[in-house]
């Protein structure tokens, strides 16, 4: 159906992610400047409406409950707090609204319902909405399409082999299985990864391979540079050189050339001129607000400054698809089915993280 190239191999990867960043830059800006307007930016602000407390174990988050970090766990927000704070990010330029939750995966229920009500609030201020809440089950991902959700978030964080070593509480195949579910839904897909986890070339390779072969490709590509909190089991890990974030970019934007690359977690580390490299690589959105879900973020001063002196635009909403209609509690034909889905636990034991854990 699509003229999008699916069918990448590991080397076609490797040779455009290796080639002299000149070269590079030059041939991802020319596939950008082909399937986007060049000086529009898309602008997401991040809502951690569930903080902390995690059961999961993933090596370089600040949210799971096993590591010793200065995180706060925080009941979820109310609908009426999330209202405050959309209302907010669209004055100041966002045009959608990232709901996180430090949950392994969704379960039916009083939160859950709280959570498909504030996807219905947001819809309609007339912004996109996304949520990141760990994996779903298909009945979940329609629930959330009814209500109006435009895109799910759920990484697949890096290549299937490293992920052993990032996570033991669950499998690569169960975050590939919670994209396929959000793919029955006219929901759009936003999944992408970390570098600076202590990966290889081939790791980052590995994941733009496993992304670039969805059909279709995601909709939105978040590459985050690792933020190395205190605690976690990657808190000494080194930051990554900003020529490292721009391979990246660049190399996603070449491999999937329609989809939005998100600059995001790793900014505060950037300077206004690398940032402005990236989005000449092809990166076309972000992630404002003070905040990520608990970690620092340029403040949106300073992000306002940025688009001024480059000369950027703020994308308006569904400018990529449709807005969804949203349809009310009352009037849903959804049932919760209740379900008890089998998402896997391989255990295997991951010696960094287990350090962090028994650590005191
Ligand atoms: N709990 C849900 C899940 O894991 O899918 C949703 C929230 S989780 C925090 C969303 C994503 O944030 C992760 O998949 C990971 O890519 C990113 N992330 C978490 N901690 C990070 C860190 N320290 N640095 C960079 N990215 C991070
Ligand atoms: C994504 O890829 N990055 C965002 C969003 N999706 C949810 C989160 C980054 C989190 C960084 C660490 C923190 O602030 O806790
Ligand atoms: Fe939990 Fe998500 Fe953090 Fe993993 S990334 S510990 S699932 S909040």
């Amino acid at each position: 159906m699509s003229a999008i190239k699916h069918d990448w191999t590991r080397e076609e990867i490797k040779e455009i992610y290796e080639l002299p960043i000149m070269e590079l830059v030059y041939r991802a800006a020319t596939v950008h400047r082909k399937f986007h307007d060049p000086n529009t930016v898309q602008v997401s602000t991040l809502l951690s409406i569930k903080t902390g407390g995690c059961p999961e174990d993933c090596g370089y988050c600040p949210q799971a409950a096993r590591y010793h970090t200065d995180v706060e766990g925080n009941d979820l927000m109310s609908v009426q707090q999330v209202k405050a704070q959309a209302l907010r990010a669209k004055s100041s330029g966002s045009s959608r609204v990232c709901m996180g939750a430090a949950w392994r995966n969704v379960k039916d229920g009083p939160e859950f319902d709280q959570v498909l009500e504030m996807v219905r609030t947001i819809n309609k201020l007339d912004m996109e909405v996304c949520c990141t809440l760990g994996m779903i089950t298909e009945q979940q991902a329609k629930r959330l399409a009814e209500a109006g959700l435009y895109a799910y978030n759920h990484n697949l964080d890096t290549s299937e082999d490293y992920y052993k070593e990032v996570i033991s509480t669950r499998a690569y195949q169960d975050r590939l299985d919670t994209i396929d579910n959000v793919r029955k839904t006219n929901v759009t897909v936003c999944s992408g990864g970390i570098i600076g986890m202590g990966e290889s070339v081939d790791d980052r390779v590995g994941m733009l391979v496993a992304l670039a072969h969805l059909d279709p490709q995601p909709e939105s590509v978040p590459i985050n540079a690792l933020v190395a909190v205190e605690g976690t089991p990657m808190e000494t890990n080194e930051p990554v050189s900003i020529w490292e974030m721009v391979r990246m970019v660049a190399t996603t934007r070449i491999v999937m050339p329609n989809t939005q690359v998100r600059l995001s977690a790793g900014r505060t580390e950037m300077s206004a001129e690398g940032q402005a490299f990236c989005f000449l690589a092809g990166a076309n959105s972000i992630f404002a607000g003070d905040k990520l879900l608990t970690t620092p973020n340029p403040d949106i001063n300073e992000d306002m400054e940025l688009f001024k002196s480059l000369g950027l635009n703020f994308q308006k909403p569904f400018v990529k698809a449709p807005q969804p209609t949203t349809v009310e509690a009352e009037q849903s034909e959804l049932e919760p089915l209740g379900e008890k889905p089998k998402w896997t636990r391989p255990s295997h034991k991951i010696e960094r993280n287990e350090l962090a854990r028994n650590k005191n």
